[in-house]
């Protein structure tokens, strides 16, 4: 006899990263692993050209397309969380924090990306203060890396620990739940730190760096798995644990896809049962 088990549900928005690794490519592998049915409103195409060394050429969505996405998943069908990845203007942060409070949704993780790794674009200033002011304030968990951080902050540089708590306390204070800071390879030391605080105590979680370029997705996938952990009714901070192992896992077992980028690997805490 099989067991009833509630299937539980999350949505991600954000942009198709064709390459596989990252976006809501990573979400949707993401939450499948972790026993999340994943569903998407795509808000932009990033196709990477292999005739001039793997640039990202962006495709848009129109804002109408976005929104009719949104409604069927939040309107027709429901979700347990919500997390969103690359909203690329001004526009479309603040659609989708219109539908996030229209539909009352619950469990948000807002992954406030403003870059892919191998390229420089920014997202410009005005979506940068659209994501502090109108969406971060939503989060139940906002999930910042280094360079994010800064940006939403208002700080120059982020270059230790210190500053990262100094980050976190003030992106905090733009009324996000709690503040995930993905500190990863960037701080130059032996370890990798993420910081999370919550309003009142740090956590810092830290692990040996891994010594791999092949850490396409890593973000995204980190943001995902809280998102999945959320959904499934684990608590905030409990959430980030698992999602900070299934990411860790993910990373020790990335692998090349081609001559530019290596990818992590979703299915690393399967495959590779011991490690995980
Ligand atoms: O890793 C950030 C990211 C997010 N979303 C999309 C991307 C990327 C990086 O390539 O393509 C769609």
């Amino acid at each position: 006899m099989k067991t009833e088990r509630k299937i539980t549900k999350a949505l991600t928005i954000a942009g198709s990263d064709t390459s596989g690794g990252a976006g809501m490519q990573a979400d949707l592998k993401t939450f499948q692993e972790l026993n999340v049915y994943g569903m998407t409103a795509l808000t932009m195409i990033v196709a990477q050209n292999p005739n001039n060394n793997w640039s990202h050429d962006i495709y848009p969505v129109g804002l109408d397309a976005i929104e009719a996405q949104i409604d069927t998943a939040l309107g027709g069908i429901g979700v347990d969380a919500l997390k969103t990845g690359m909203l690329p203007s001004f526009e479309v942060i603040e659609l989708t924090a219109r539908k996030i409070r229209q539909y009352g949704a619950k469990n948000i993780v807002i992954d406030p990306v403003m870059v892919c790794k191998g390229t420089d674009e920014v997202v410009n200033p005005q979506a940068v203060q659209g994501l502090r002011d109108i969406l971060v304030p939503l989060a139940d968990i906002v999930a910042p890396n280094i360079y994010e951080a800064a940006q939403l902050s208002g700080m120059q540089h982020i270059q230790s620990v210190e500053d990262m708590k100094e980050a976190a306390r003030r992106i905090h204070g733009l009324g996000a739940k709690n503040v995930l800071i993905k500190g990863g390879a960037k701080l130059g030391a032996e370890k990798a730190f993420d910081l999370f605080f919550d309003g009142g105590s740090f956590e810092l979680l830290e692990i040996p760096l891994i010594k791999t370029t092949y850490t396409h997705g890593a973000g995204c996938t980190m943001a995902a798995a809280i998102t999945a952990g959320l959904a499934n009714g684990l608590g905030d901070f409990e959430a980030v644990r698992q999602a900070k192992k299934f990411v860790t896992t993910a990373i020790e077992h990335g692998f090349p896809l081609n001559r530019y980028v290596g990818a992590v690997n979703h299915a690393a805490h399967r495959l590779f049962e011991d490690r995980s």
